[in-house]
């Protein structure tokens, strides 16, 4: 049975990868695209969503937009990684969806509950404030969500600031409401996305597929490993959000380790801090865990074979 999953992001060049890894990939069934604020305004990454969804021929489930900015701080967004639309590279197509009518808080809400109890995956890729929201409006989400699995944090490595990842640091009290909730959180943070690195191997297996999706994020890759090179000198760009959808799939591809996790909100420089708590072995019933290892050939495997399945949507 494959692992049925609502996406909740804010494309963003790696939240596009992960969308199209959880819909090409066999194992995943994807429920719904939720929106929100983070690497660019609501308005921008909603409309980006509507655009992947369009490129790679995504139909038949609901999208919604939802947060327009974090539970307590103000909007800040990351335009020097991912430009002034949130995807800049590629001419993104108008989009033929229609927005589902609800918030996104409630389309996960209703979406969680209309399955049966432990069977739904909960996978955002941006800020916390949605699934913050959520769980704080329907409990009975803690009961019924099969387990989070977030991009985002890190072990102490940072890259919004020296030990604060962004999807965390940007709304660190929703990070925080998620992460002691009491449900099981997978925290897919920079320690294993740093290397899922889009080298050029990667793009050049990528080009070979030849479909328009691929070449979508041939474009997309190109921007962001400007932006890397750019702002944080990296050789090729780590391609992030698609990691958490990859643990779903195959765990031993990336691979967690139980630990408890709080999240720091009121450091006079560690704020969005994901602080692992591993001076002992993990109690056994600790909810968290975070992922320590990837494996970047099978990573990137299950990418190319998701672009491959998708193939060459029809147009409309
Ligand atoms: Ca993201």
């Amino acid at each position: 049975m494959p692992s049925k999953i609502i996406l909740d992001c804010d494309p963003g060049h790696d939240d596009a990868v992960a969308m199209l890894l959880a819909w090409g990939n066999p194992e995943i069934d994807l429920l719904a695209v939720t929106t929100v604020a983070g690497n660019q305004t609501l308005e921008k990454v909603t409309h980006n969503a509507l655009s992947v969804a369009c490129v790679a021929g995504v139909t038949g489930i609901p999208f919604a937009a939802g947060s327009e900015r974090p539970l307590l701080r103000q909007v800040e967004v990351a335009a020097e990684v991912h430009g002034e639309s949130g995807l800049d590279g590629p001419v993104l197509p108008e989009p033929n969806i229609v927005l589902d009518e609800r918030h996104a808080v409630d389309l996960i809400i209703d979406t969680v509950m209309a399955h049966e109890p432990g069977t739904v995956t909960l996978v955002p890729t941006g800020a916390l404030t949605n699934i913050a929201l959520a769980v704080r409006k329907e409990p009975r989400l803690l009961e019924r969500v099969k387990e989070v699995v977030l991009m985002g944090g890190g072990l102490h490595e940072g890259n919004w600031s020296p030990v604060a990842e962004f999807n965390i640091a940007i709304d660190p009290e929703a990070a925080q409401i998620v992460f002691t909730a009491g449900w099981k959180v997978v925290m897919v943070g920079l320690d294993v996305t740093h290397r899922a690195l889009a080298t050029d191997a990667v793009r050049q297996r990528v080009r070979a597929i030849g479909t328009s999706p691929a070449r979508f994020v041939d474009e997309l890759m190109d921007f962001f490993a400007k932006a890397y090179e750019h702002n944080q000198g990296f050789d090729a760009p780590p391609v992030h959000d698609p990691c958490a959808v990859a643990h779903v799939i195959d765990p031993t591809v990336v691979r967690a380790t139980q630990m408890p996790l709080q999240v720091e909100t009121k450091g006079l420089l560690t704020t969005g801090m994901t602080v692992a708590d591993r001076r002992a072995p993990a109690p056994a019933d600790c909810p968290t865990w975070a992922a320590t290892d990837i494996d970047p050939d099978r990573f990137w495997d299950l990418v190319i074979d998701a672009l491959e399945r998708i193939g060459e949507p029809k147009a409309d």
